[in-house]
């Protein structure tokens, strides 16, 4: 051991992110991931795939899933990613996740695992019924983001104990296999409106698709009816909306609509504060559900033109695939030199 801090890693600079073909996406979804992506896109070389692998640690209807990706592609591509820019792809159709995933399962330390919350959330008080794979969803995460050497990822707040995890587990790698630098340490992305966007019924608990509470979400395919009639029965408090964001504490609903607003007209809260100071939400919600009609809809309905052709989807998802594979083949095959695998 010496007490020099490690090389640093000095390769390009990438993007690399997912979403989970595990249910309707929503507003959270939206600006917690799909807005940065579209954005970061013009900024580095950006990967993006659609995390199939990661939505089968609980069950998932074998007739439904492959729609359900063609789906969270047609999201992609209706928040404004471009496939001639970004490259854009289904998690399983690239193998080399699963493999490097296995050589950090035996990277990766159980007390490690052990501290994830998502694990503690997703499983509930059985355990001992859960999927081998949701324990070691973080350790898949992981080699999602190393196989292609990404340095940034955009995630929301939520995500933000995974990626540590996949910092600790490129430091153990580069340690132990004396390759200083071979993977870097990404940093997460979760910075900006839109990072925790919380439920719509209680203002503590973050918007989920896995809520049982359709009223708790926005989703991006919601008709704007129905958009309008989830924000007016959204949960809140008999107060006036105050000046400062301050006085916010304490009122978990009132704060999180007021983000949303924010989030979705890219101002700050405080400036929406400033405009609706003193009003009731009886003012608000109705100026609010007009925003997110304005914003969604159209994210909506290209998500609709766009899967009313699966074949054209089928063949961005194919020539990403094959882009990734192209990628990650250097990546893995000098894992497996490194290993001491018979044969790399
Ligand atoms: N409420 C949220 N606010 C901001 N960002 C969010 N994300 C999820 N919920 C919020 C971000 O969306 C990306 C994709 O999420 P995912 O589908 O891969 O997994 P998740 O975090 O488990 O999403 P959900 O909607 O909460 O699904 P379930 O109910 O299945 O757990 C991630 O970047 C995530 O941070």
């Amino acid at each position: 051991m010496t007490d020099q801090a490690p090389a640093a890693y000095s390769g390009p600079q990438r993007v690399l992110s997912g979403v989970q073909p595990s249910g309707a996406l929503h507003l959270g979804n939206y600006l917690g991931a799909l807005v940065k992506f579209a954005r970061l896109q013009h900024e580095m070389d950006t990967f993006i795939f659609v995390a199939d692998m990661h939505a089968i640690t609980v069950w998932q209807d074998p007739k439904l899933l492959a729609n359900q990706v063609r789906e969270i592609t047609a999201a992609y591509l209706a928040s404004g990613l471009d496939p001639e820019k970004a490259t854009i792809f289904p998690q399983s159709a690239v193998p080399a996740h699963a493999e490097l995933a296995w050589i950090f399962n035996c990277v990766a330390r159980l007390g490690w695992l052990d501290r994830m919350t998502q694990f503690k959330e997703k499983s509930g008080k059985h355990k001992e019924r859960a999927s081998v794979g949701l324990y070691t969803y973080p350790v898949l995460q992981a080699a999602d983001i190393l196989l292609y050497k990404a340095t940034h990822v955009p995630v929301g707040d939520d995500q933000r104990q995974h990626l540590e995890l996949t910092r600790d587990i490129a430091a153990k790698f580069n340690h132990d296999f004396e390759a200083p630098a071979f993977f870097p340490l990404p940093d997460a992305l979760t910075q900006g409106p839109g990072s925790r966007i919380m439920s719509l019924r209680d203002g503590t608990a973050k918007m989920s698709k896995s809520d049982p509470s359709d009223n708790s979400r926005l989703n991006l395919l919601d008709e704007p009816d129905l958009v309008a009639q989830k924000i007016r029965k959204a949960k809140t408090d008999p107060e006036p909306l105050p000046e400062t964001l301050d006085e916010l504490k304490g009122r978990p609903e009132a704060e999180n609509l007021i983000g949303i607003y924010a989030a979705l007209d890219g101002r700050s809260s405080a400036e929406v504060l400033a405009e609706f100071a003193g009003q009731g939400f009886g003012a608000f919600k109705p100026k609010l559900a007009e925003l997110a009609v304005e914003k969604l809809g159209p994210v909506g309905a290209e998500m609709r033109r766009l899967m009313a052709d699966p074949a054209e989807i089928d063949r961005v998802l194919a020539k990403g695939a094959e882009r990734a594979r192209e990628a990650a083949a250097p990546t893995l095959a000098e894992t497996r030199r490194l290993v001491g695998f018979w044969g790399a």
